[in-house]
């Protein structure tokens, strides 16, 4: 939990190398403690294997006009030391798993990592997670595109590749973490409310107290405060009090970049997990091209990214505060729309500022049709259909509600993980205001015309409409099917 130490007028944070057992966080430590020139702390070792932590301090970089201070902290992986594990995972802002990506203990730390995110989704704010994926060197590594996608099944994750003995990818996936941490203090004043973690000290007294058979421990107590010095590091926060970029006159036909996971605190939605999303972003190389309505849009590997024509404005400011604006109109359609969505409002050349939201591409229901094959049995193909029109109907409902400006159909509806109808298109840009909308009939309109087709191609799918389960509800579609059956078959 991060604090403002008054003594100092430093904000500490608290960066935990978690893991399981073996996986390189000791190794990660060490090399990263190297290069940024500062002394790790041991307490106790049992050959080579981390028995309470490994500790550095780190000052570097600027919150709010205040220095950083990381407690750079690893956790002992082994099993029978989980209860000292999980009091230090508690006391974390950020938390980067390290995890061994060689094929034989793979599987292990996939199990490990579900079990650390149950705890990080629980807090609010999530507490940020990196997978660092380590042992990148070991000819028995599991492909990174097997990682990412284990991963990415758990939980929107920023996932690195690291060799830690050679410090490969040690320093970039450090600094992801601490922005992650810092995201998460901004979002939130109460992190700075909470009781202060446990010092060093507190902490190795209730650990040794969870570990019978461990009673030597070095007398930390008597070591002196880490000294600040100065930062030699390009560090995370340090952009937030970077000077003005030089004034440049605009180019509207200048290539705008999509906006990237250095992008400063507070210019982000969601706090952490959009920054978790640009991460994963960052590494699809999407290309932004211009669109026919002129707008920028990048598109693939599963992922839209889009900054409309009215998207670029004059200052940082404005973007950010047109950011903060649609941000609010996302949190007030929460649950009806797509889960993983970012908006951005990414610095320009020139001191100005542009307006980006990012969508994960989900399946939209037109998608769903298309699995329908000629041997699909006429009950599936009616069961189906009846599903559908009854996510039509509840998605146009909540979107009449809610005023929500996006259109209800085909392909701008799906379903999510739960089963509930969700939005899974681009979000109208701000200032776009709903015209007065009414309940239309989405389902005949939509749904009315490939029932007819099918009807005409299926003699027994009225009938198989007329046998679904009452549940599907939507007489309007069964009768429609009842009409065509007549127009074609009888
Ligand atoms: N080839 C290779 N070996 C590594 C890498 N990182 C760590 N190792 C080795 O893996 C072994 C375990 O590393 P540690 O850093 O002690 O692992 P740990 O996660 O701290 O282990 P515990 O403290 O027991 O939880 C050591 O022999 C390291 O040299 C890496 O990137 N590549
Ligand atoms: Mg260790």
């Amino acid at each position: 939990m991060a604090r403002i130490d008054d003594d100092r007028g430093v904000l500490v944070l608290r960066v935990v190398y978690d893991g399981p057992p073996f996986s390189g966080k000791t190794t990660t430590v060490r090399t990263l403690a190297d290069r940024l020139g500062v002394a790790v702390e041991t307490p106790e070792e049992e050959r080579g294997r981390t028995l309470f932590y490994d500790w550095a301090d780190y000052v570097g970089g600027l919150y709010d006009g205040r220095q950083i201070h990381c407690e750079i902290i690893t956790v002992p992986g082994q099993r029978e030391l989980a209860a000292r594990r999980e009091m230090l995972v508690e006391t974390a802002d950020v938390v980067i798993f390290v995890l061994d990506s060689r094929a034989d203990a793979f599987d292990e730390c996939i199990g490990r990592l579900q079990e650390l995110l149950r705890w990080s989704r629980e807090q609010s704010p999530p507490v940020g997670v990196v997978v660092q994926a380590n042992k990148r060197d070991d000819p028995k590594r599991v492909p990174a595109e097997v990682i990412r996608e284990r991963c990415l099944a758990i939980a929107p994750l920023a996932i690195t590749e690291t060799v830690a003995t050679d410090g490969a990818g040690v320093r970039e996936t450090f600094v992801l973490g601490v922005r992650l941490a810092l995201d998460r203090v901004r979002a939130s004043k109460d992190v700075l409310g909470k009781p202060p973690p446990p010092t060093r000290e507190v902490l190795i007294e209730s650990m040794s107290q969870l570990g019978a058979a461990l009673e030597r421990v070095h007398d930390v107590s008597a070591e002196a405060e880490p000294t600040d010095f100065e930062d030699p590091v390009p560090h995370g926060a340090e952009r937030e009090s970077a000077p003005p970029v030089e004034a440049e006159p605009y180019d509207p036909d200048r290539v705008p970049v999509i906006p990237d996971p250095d992008t400063p605190g507070g210019l982000i939605w969601p706090p952490v997990d959009g920054r978790i999303l640009l991460h994963e972003v960052s590494t699809l190389g999407l290309e932004v091209q211009r669109a026919r309505d002129g707008s920028w849009a990048a598109t693939g590997a599963g992922w839209r990214a889009r900054s409309g024509l009215e998207s670029a404005y004059e200052t940082a400011d404005g973007a950010r505060n047109a950011m903060l604006e649609w941000a609010r109109r996302h949190s007030l359609l929460k649950g009806m729309l797509s889960r993983d969505r970012v908006l951005v409002a990414a610095p320009e050349p020139g001191g100005r500022g542009r307006l980006w939201q990012l969508v994960r591409t989900l399946p939209a229901l037109r998608d769903s049709l298309s699995e329908l094959g000629p041997e699909t049995p006429d009950s599936v193909v009616a069961e189906k259909l009846l599903g559908m029109a009854r996510t039509l109907e509840l998605a146009e409902e909540a979107a009449v509600d809610r005023s929500l400006t996006m259109p209800t159909n085909l392909w701008t509806v799906g379903v999510d993980p739960a089963g509930r109808p969700v939005h899974v298109g681009l979000m109208s840009e701000p200032g776009i205001t709903a015209p007065e909308r009414k309940l239309t009939d989405v389902v005949g309109i939509e749904l009315g015309p490939i029932v007819r087709v099918l009807v005409r191609q299926r003699p027994g799918l009225a009938a198989a409409f007329a046998r679904a389960p009452a549940v599907l509800g939507h007489d309007a579609l069964r009768d429609r099917a009842r009409d065509y059956h007549r127009e074609w078959h009888e």
